[in-house]
């Protein structure tokens, strides 16, 4: 199959006549016969910190780049390729690790920034894990911090929901599996406040998140988290606190230290995910 370029006006999901499940139903097709996987039972997406994740599973049983599949965006970040894992758990269980993020502030539209969740339900995953590193309120969450998503708030002003397509979403971010983290490891919760970025908030919009319930400050998550629940799956959402929110703390945000908070976390978040999917999974 050709390959596309998000730039290119003939991407798939870019055609308002398709329908995005077909598209990731083509995907899951693709996956399936990559990875020899003919249903995956759990899907992960691994964002910025939660990386090193997919190797503390199980047994990695295929891998290839995300571009190899249809409707997934090139990586926004060069050199950065994002990578589809097959993973098989030892419970026998098979895992699909998305490590291909695309986000909103790209700016290729809700469709694609969702292609990966509603690929994962087409391959038949019935939890999704949502993770990201984002920017915590609470002055008290040390760079390196894992919370638990309790809930969001989506300021994006954009929904992956088409049409008069109304999805319950009370308990979005699953009790019962906030329950099973809870049990493993106590972990505070937060309220996710998804903005579109690519710029991090202003003070101001960080006191306003605040004043509206928010916890946690990210650009990601809430859009896939609404996909994932109009697909059917349970989701579990867990955020690598590697800043403090602008605002919160006197000196402002450096992506380099955000990164490097990301990196010093990463072994031990890999371990506290290893052992939620062996429970959950
Ligand atoms: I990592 O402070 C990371 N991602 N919006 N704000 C927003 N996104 C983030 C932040 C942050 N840190």
């Amino acid at each position: 199959m050709s390959q596309t370029h998000p730039t290119d006006s003939v991407h798939p999901l870019d055609n308002p006549g398709v329908d995005p499940r077909a598209i990731a139903a083509e995907a899951a097709a693709v996956i399936a016969d990559k990875t020899g996987v003919a249903q995956h039972d759990i899907a992960l997406t691994l964002g910025s910190g939660w990386g090193q994740a997919a190797s503390s599973i199980g047994e990695l049983i295929a891998e290839f780049p995300a571009s190899e599949v249809p409707g997934f965006s090139k990586p926004a970040l060069e050199g950065h390729t994002g990578t589809i894992k097959s993973i098989k758990l030892p419970s026998g269980r098979h895992a699909l690790i998305i490590g291909a993020r695309t986000h909103f502030y790209e700016g290729h539209g809700v469709r694609r920034v969702v292609h990966s969740v509603r690929t994962a339900a087409a391959t038949g995953a019935k939890i999704m894990v949502l993770t990201n590193g984002a920017g915590g309120l609470n002055p008290a969450w040390q760079p390196g911090t894992p919370v638990l998503i309790r809930d969001h708030i989506n300021l994006t002003a954009a929904s992956p929901l088409e049409g008069a397509t109304f999805v319950d979403l009370t308990d979005l971010y699953s009790q019962r599996l906030r329950d099973v983290v809870q049990g493993l490891e106590p972990l505070d919760e937060g309220v996710y406040v998804q903005f579109r970025g690519p710029h991090y908030e202003t003070p101001a919009e960080v006191k306003m998140a605040g004043i509206i319930g928010g916890d946690i400050v990210g650009m990601s998550t809430a859009l896939e988290a609404i996909a994932a629940r109009e697909a059917g799956m349970e989701i579990l959402g867990l955020s690598l606190i590697t800043n403090p929110a602008a605002g919160i703390s006197p000196t402002p945000l450096n992506h380099e230290e955000v990164i490097a908070a990301g990196k010093a976390a990463e072994t031990r978040l890999a371990a506290l995910l290893a052992r939620i999917v062996k429970e959950i999974a």
